[in-house]
């Protein structure tokens, strides 16, 4: 029999979960007393406790520095709320968007994920907690609200001290809990059910021949030493036969070998790299903890994130799900650039445009109203599950090469033409001083709110461009009409062209400034120019309106994409 002790704390002022969880630095969870319990004392707290006793949580990390105490806590103190089965991916390693299909699968009330996503790891990186409701989508702002309160309000906590499950063991563990039903705990194989959810949506034998047949092309996929090694290994190299050294950087890290997992041009530069001698037709690199994806044609042909979904949903029937459920709906974030809107037009779909965040799709997709929907932070995904799924983007764009048998390239400048092309860039001004990065936004939101600011013309080299509509984005949830406030500043010209400003809700330490531009152009002649060309007089305006550079001290961001 395992005894409860319940531990008296102090509770913390800054649990609040930002665009997704609790993102804090390692040394904040390990150096100040009980800061891990009490958030994941808050998570639990948010489930009604006469549901507990039949409850399953589903709980998997990235494999980052100190996921494994982490999960220990969560299996002590889930078993002491009495919470009656825990799944937990063996040795704690599960994706965001297997953990999504897994609560799925199990019927699950929700999932806690160990994770900071593209934020570097190890004992001096960063560390956090992800909780996702039974649709297997990250928690919408109703519930982190609730999680929030708790945190700081919380005075105590109960414990099973003396509880330890082996993670490293696939099968069940049964515990005796005092005054409880027995608590189980079952440790899964991270990729067995992902792997099975995705044959059922992709044509398998289309994309072996694709990989591995007579014509076979040849990709590299960097799993960044992130949580997606594994299932690349298995379905990739395994099932779809891509040679064992298609796939770099497999092995989960605890410090993602010292660098961002963060698959961009800046910190997935091997990748692009290794792309650019031409040996390669088709590179694709994932985050720490396998939502985010970045596609790369030879080489190195950048697929912008916001045109990747675009091209997709112009191609659905390139897939099997798609083709046997038909495409409901289409969605972006609304920093995303427009690019899926010219194709929503096109196939007479419904577009639907929601705050920055993965959470804001559950309710649409819930509802029926939503099938393929993209952020242009890397994030593409579908209702096949309730996260961005970088694994399944990759093979929705190899079964789109299947299928069309041309190159990324072809198929991307195709695109274009018969779309028109949304030249996008986002430049990322990371960790700036908070109290500069507040009133720079502040201050800008106040001069742009002023009804003078409509109208106002901006000019820079021969360009000129009209305020047509300024504000700071609110969204209203279509199904449960729930209002999301502040979700970025945005600047709309009369061409359509709009200059996005908001802070990051993801990072760590000091502010994140984004900037985001997104400007439409049909000119055949002009379609293949540079975007950081095309959009330097937009770059320039924007510069000029917040005094970015003169706020911040920065004269160059951190991050361009
Ligand atoms: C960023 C991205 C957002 C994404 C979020 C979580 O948020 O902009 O599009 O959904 O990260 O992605 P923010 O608030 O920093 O801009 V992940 O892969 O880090 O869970
Ligand atoms: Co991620």
């Amino acid at each position: 029999m395992v005894q409860i002790t319940v531990v008296k704390t102090k509770p913390y002022a800054d649990q609040k979960p930002g665009t997704s969880g609790l993102r804090k630095r390692v040394t904040v969870f390990q150096q100040n007393q009980h800061y891990a319990e009490n958030f994941i004392q808050s998570i639990i707290s948010v489930i009604e406790p006469a549901e507990r006793q039949a409850a399953t949580v589903v709980v998997g990390g990235d494999g980052r520095f100190y996921m494994r105490e982490a999960i220990q806590l969560i299996v002590q103190i889930a078993a002491a709320n009495g919470i009656g089965h825990l799944v937990i991916g063996q040795d704690g390693i599960m994706s965001t968007p297997a953990v999504s299909c897994v609560i799925r699968q199990k019927k699950a009330v929700g999932g806690i994920i160990l994770t900071a996503s593209h934020n570097p790891g190890g004992p001096n990186g960063d560390f956090g907690i992800k909780y996702n409701i039974a649709s297997g989508g990250p928690a919408p702002e109703g519930i982190t609200n609730q999680i929030y309160e708790v945190s700081k309000v919380l005075q105590e906590y109960p414990i099973c001290l003396d509880l330890k499950a082996d993670l490293s063991t696939v099968g069940t563990q049964t515990f005796q809990v005092d005054s409880f039903k027995p608590f189980t705990v079952d440790i899964v194989d991270s990729v067995e059910a992902y792997g099975e959810m995705l044959r059922d949506i992709f044509d398998f034998p289309a994309l072996k021949e694709l990989l591995s047949g007579a014509k076979h092309i040849n990709v590299r996929l960097d799993a960044m030493h992130g949580v997606v090694g594994p299932y690349v290994k298995k379905i990739v190299c395994e099932e779809l036969g891509s040679p064992a050294d298609s796939a770099v950087n497999c092995v989960p890290k605890e410090d993602f070998g010292g660098h961002h997992p963060d698959p961009n041009l800046t910190y997935a530069a091997e990748l692009v790299n290794s792309m650019k001698a031409g040996e390669y037709d088709f590179g694709a690199a994932f985050d720490g903890d396998g939502d985010r994806n970045m596609v790369l044609g030879k080489h190195g042909f950048f697929v912008n994130p916001s045109d990747s979904v675009a091209v997709i949903a112009a191609n659905f029937n390139s897939i099997p799900y798609f083709r046997k459920t038909g495409v409901k709906g289409l969605a972006r974030s609304m920093p995303t650039s427009a690019a899926l809107d010219n194709v929503a037009k096109a196939l007479q779909m419904q577009l639907y445009e929601t705050p920055t965040g993965w959470k804001f799709f559950g309710n649409l997709m819930d509802a029926g109203k939503l099938s393929l929907c993209g952020e242009e932070s890397f994030g593409t995904g579908s209702d096949h599950i309730r996260e961005k799924d970088g694994l399944w983007a990759v093979l929705a764009w190899l079964s789109i090469l299947a299928v069309r048998k041309q190159s990324v390239e072809e198929i991307m400048k195709d695109h274009w033409h018969k779309f028109g092309r949304n030249f996008f860039t986002r430049y990322d001004y990371e960790e700036v001083d908070s109290d500069a990065a507040n009133k720079m936004i502040a201050d800008l939101q106040t001069a742009m709110l002023d009804p003078s600011f409509v109208g106002k013309k901006f000019s820079s080299g021969d360009k000129t461009y009209e305020v047509a509509l300024s504000d700071n984005f609110a969204y209203t949830d279509p199904v449960d009409g729930s209002v999301s406030k502040n979700q970025g500043l945005r600047i709309i010209f009369s061409d359509g062209s709009r200059l996005i400003f908001r802070l990051s809700g993801t990072g760590s330490a000091g502010a994140t400034v984004r900037l985001y531009i997104d400007s439409y152009e049909k000119d055949p002649q002009k379609i293949y120019q540079d975007p950081q060309v095309m959009l330097a007089p937009l770059v320039d305006i924007a510069l000029k309106i917040s005094q970015l550079q003169e706020r911040t001290g920065r004269t160059a961001p951190t991050v361009i994409t």
